[in-house]
Formats: C-alpha cells, structure tokens, sequence
C-alpha cells in the first residue's frame, strides 16, 4: 500500500489518499500450463511495433475449438507469450523476409483461465469468470493473483461480446499478426498512396465492419472476401507503380509506388 499526501492550500485542507492495488484474488487457480507448447494450438503472432514486443497466442483445445461470437466455454486457458524483438543499428526493429519482427527473449507468459464462478474477487473490474495470472518461463510468479487486478481492469476493454478477449477477430480470420502498413478504414484505403523500396511486404489489415477485396491489376492479384479483421500480404518485388482497388466498391482506389 502507498501512501500519498496532498495538501489543498486553496481551501486549506490536508487529505490523505490511500492507493492501493486493484481488487484481485488472493489465490492462484489459473495455473502455469508447463505443456502448452505441445498440448495448446498456436493461435496468432502479434508484432507490437509501439514496443518491438512480439506476443504470441495459444489456446487449449477448449478455447481453440470456440467460435468467434460464442463465449468460452469453463476450462478455457488462453495465454500470451511476450518476446523482446531483434534489434539493429539505432535500436531498430529487424523484419525477417515475411517482414515480421525476429523473437529475441521470452520474458513473460500471460495466462487467463475461465471457470464457474472466477472473477468474482476482481469486483467492480470482474471480466466475466476469467481470473489472470502472468508467469516467468520458469514458472514462477511475475504477477501474482494478487496484482492481477490490472489485467481484468485493461481485459475490460474488449467487452462482454468478445468475453473480454483481445484479437479474437483477428483469429478467427486467421488473419497475420503483423503490423500493417496500410488498413482499410471507411471504405478507403488508408494512406491513399504509399512509396515503398523494393522487396518490401505490405500487409493490409480490414478495420471496417464490412468485407472488402483487394485487388492489384498489375501484379494480376485479387483476394477473396476479407471481412473485418483479415489481412491480406503481398511482398513487392519489381519497382513500378501499382494500383489498389476493392472489387466491390469501385470508389476504393489507391496506388502502390515500389522504388
Ligand atoms: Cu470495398
């Protein structure tokens, strides 16, 4: 517990703020899943290039198996790895030739468990009947059920509808985790136009609510439907200049200017 003074000169009072943890479970009964690596399925490699942190989502077979739009059934495990990323010259996120960020350290593994009846201790930040817990690779805590408080009190942000999950849009599109240099948004390309070198991989990601296609003439490219949440890569190799559309929306139009 902390203790913080502030004193109000303005109306000449003295006050004591008491800061303290968010409310969280005392106990562990989330459980470090030692074998996840060969019992889990891998669901999605996320780059975080705000951190050059790479996270990488694995799912037991009960949560791997849950719709997108279902709630996770009891005995749901989801957890995240946390790698730190290669780093060149000037502290430089390095892309291997996918254009994905390089695993350097795992540092952290993330996990959620949902049962009857979890969650209740989190109170007014209760995710549901998810409870938290995050682990070294060894196994031991790095936050303990006890500070777990701000994992439900950010988990809160993805919703009920998602049962309190982050990028289940993104999964079940089956969808790359890399970070995009160009998103659909508004039934527009965003940018509009870009310049990139040579060899460069460019991943469009579709934020709008509705399906979209993208389609590059030149390189004799179109995709299927990509609904919200998908991504669509392509690596340009030859310089010249090529054109974006949506087939479905022929105002979509962008340009792609490879040097
Ligand atoms: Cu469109």
């Amino acid at each position: 517990m902390k203790f913080r003074f502030a004193i109000c000169t303005l109306v000449a009072c003295t006050a004591i703020v008491f800061s303290q943890a968010p409310p969280a479970p005392t106990e562990d009964r989330v459980g470090f899943p030692k074998d996840y690596k060969s019992a889990f399925t891998k669901l999605l490699t996320f780059d975080r290039p705000d951190n050059g942190q790479i996270r990488v989502i694995w799912g037991n077979d009960i949560a791997s198996n849950t719709p997108l739009g279902d709630p996770y059934p009891y005995g749901s495990v989801l957890l995240f790895e946390s790698y730190s990323s290669k780093r060149g010259a000037g502290n430089v996120i390095l892309l291997d030739e996918n254009g994905r960020f390089m695993p350097d350290q795992l540092t952290t593994i993330f996990v959620k468990r949902k049962e009857a009846g979890f969650g209740e201790a989190y109170q007014q930040n209760r995710n549901g009947e998810w409870e938290y817990v995050a682990y070294l690779p060894d196994g031991s805590f790095q936050t303990p059920p006890q500070n777990s408080g701000n994992c439900a009190i950010c988990h809160l942000q993805a919703g009920a509808f998602k049962d309190f999950t982050f990028r289940r849009d993104r999964i079940a599109r089956q969808a790359s985790g890399a970070a995009p240099l160009a998103t659909i948004s508004n039934y527009a390309f965003v940018p509009g136009n870009l310049v990139v070198p040579k060899g460069t991989v460019i991943t469009w990601y579709n934020d709008d609510e509705i399906a979209h296609t993208i389609s590059l003439p030149q390189a004799a490219v179109t995709t299927s439907n990509l609904d919200q949440g998908a991504t669509f890569q392509f690596r340009f190799e030859q310089p010249g200049e090529y054109d974006v559309r949506c087939t479905i929306h022929a105002g979509m139009r962008a340009k792609i200017i490879v040097q």
